[in-house]
């Protein structure tokens, strides 16, 4: 049996296979089994194609699927000429996940190695981008669909067997074109959306319907507090949150990415709009053998010690992960003062919603936190673990947390969310 097989079979664990790793192994083992499995899911890699031509939007739109605020620093920068064919195209790995978006010219742009004419010039560019190697496909326009854009999408359903979904970029400038800006006065902005749609419906297969997106990715400026913000446009004209829903459902679909890699995406894509944010945190309640729900194993198991002494690093280091899953920082929850002040702040907060033992945990977050105030705290969270949990957590007790801490960065993510 293969490495990967074995992993695949250590994943299928029943919980009678639980109850004997507990009784032979102690908690150590099934705490061990248990980040395993989580680190096998980590590692599985997810690889998204993003094909249009240069301008299209291709940068900006993986920008929004990274989580990145308009005014985020860093790559992939928007507006910035990649030269057209570069050979494997840019990969844009999401910071402490296995999910890679790669960045690929449009067919049939001016250079030779993008034709895909004939069958020879499929095969030439599928080997150039090595796109058998990809999961999910999003092409994308902002202008006229082309016979080469219509060809892609066959190959990509039919020589590849793999999904993909449509999205027509820049939909806010679409609408102020003379023709569709009359129709919009008269019949409102669905009626603009359902003509584009049904001529690109048209264009691709029909049975493809379901997969065009019509999105815009313009952000707006406010001011706030003297400072100016930017921020995507949210309106639900735009169908960003649509595209993402239809992503996601699409790789956790059954013949979709599989349940692994399905997950594995579902997990690592965090914030990025209301249906993702609920999507991570039911994958995260509902993960079958996840912290969440090993209680009940350990529960069932009468073992004298078992319940006792669970290591307080698994809440810590799960409680970041969440956090940061969720696109929080507890640094932002301490609001204003000292740094005393500031996680007092904090602490006061967390008690109300999530009770003693959470709050002192994820004061210790603040801890392992890198930043100038977090180092500020550290003597200050130090006092606080060592009066609020003392020596150790019961293991239950560390699946209610979790599962309280999974409650917390929900609601804080949707909060952020519909700030706007
Ligand atoms: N108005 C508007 N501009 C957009 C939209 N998406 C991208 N842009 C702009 O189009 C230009 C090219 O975008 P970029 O993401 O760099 O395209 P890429 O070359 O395909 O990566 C940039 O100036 C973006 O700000 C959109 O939905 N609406
Ligand atoms: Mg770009």
């Amino acid at each position: 049996m293969s490495d990967y097989q074995q992993q695949r079979q250590n994943i299928q664990l029943t919980e009678n296979d639980w109850r004997t790793l507990l009784r032979n192994g102690g908690i150590q083992a099934l705490i061990q089994k248990q980040k395993d499995i989580e680190n096998e899911y980590k590692n599985q890699p997810v690889l998204i194609a993003l094909i249009g031509e240069a301008g299209c939007g291709k940068s900006t739109l993986i920008r929004r699927f990274m989580g990145m605020s308009p005014d985020d620093e860093g790559e992939p920068k928007i507006g910035e000429c990649v030269s057209e064919c570069t050979k494997e195209g840019r990969e844009y790995r999401k910071s402490g996940t296995s999910v890679v978006y790669v960045d690929l010219p449009g067919v049939g742009s001016t250079t030779s190695s993008c034709a895909f004419t004939t069958p020879k010039e499929q095969i030439n560019y599928c080997k150039l981008y090595r796109l058998h190697t990809v999961d999910y496909f999003v092409l994308l326009s902002h202008n006229k669909f082309t016979e080469q854009d219509k060809r892609l999408a066959k190959y990509i359903t039919d020589e590849l067997k793999k999904k993909f979904v449509f999205v027509q970029t820049k939909i806010d400038l679409l609408r102020l074109e003379g023709g569709n800006k009359l129709l919009e006065k008269r019949a409102g902005f669905d009626a603009v959306k359902a003509k584009i749609r049904e001529q690109l419906q048209t264009q691709l297969a029909a049975d493809n319907v379901h997969k065009i997106f019509l999105v815009s990715n313009q952000f707006i400026e406010s001011e706030s507090d003297g400072k100016t913000i930017y921020e995507y446009d949210q309106s639900p004209d735009y169908e960003f949150d649509r595209l993402w829903e239809a992503i996601q459902s699409d790789m956790i679909s059954e013949d979709g990415l599989g349940a692994e890699k399905g997950r594995a995406f579902v997990l690592a894509t965090g914030a990025v709009c209301e249906s993702a944010i609920r999507t991570a945190a039911n994958s995260l309640r509902k993960q079958k053998w996840g912290w969440a729900t090993l209680s009940g194993v350990i529960g069932a198991v009468p073992i004298p010690g078992v319940s006792i002494s669970c290591d307080i690093a698994i809440i810590v280091t799960k409680a970041t992960d969440y956090f940061f899953l969720f696109g929080l920082n507890p640094i932002n929850f301490m609001g204003p003062g000292t740094a005393k002040e500031k996680l007092t702040n904090l602490i006061q907060a967390l008690y109300a919603s999530l009770g003693v033992r959470a709050s002192a945990i994820l004061g210790t977050m603040l801890g392992i936190s890198a930043g100038e105030e977090s180092v500020k705290a550290v003597p200050v969270v130090g006092v606080a673990i060592g009066s609020f949990v003392g020596a150790g957590v019961s293991f239950a007790s560390t699946c209610v947390i979790l599962g309280q801490v999974i409650d917390f960065c929900e609601k804080e993510a949707l909060k952020l969310i519909h700030r706007n």
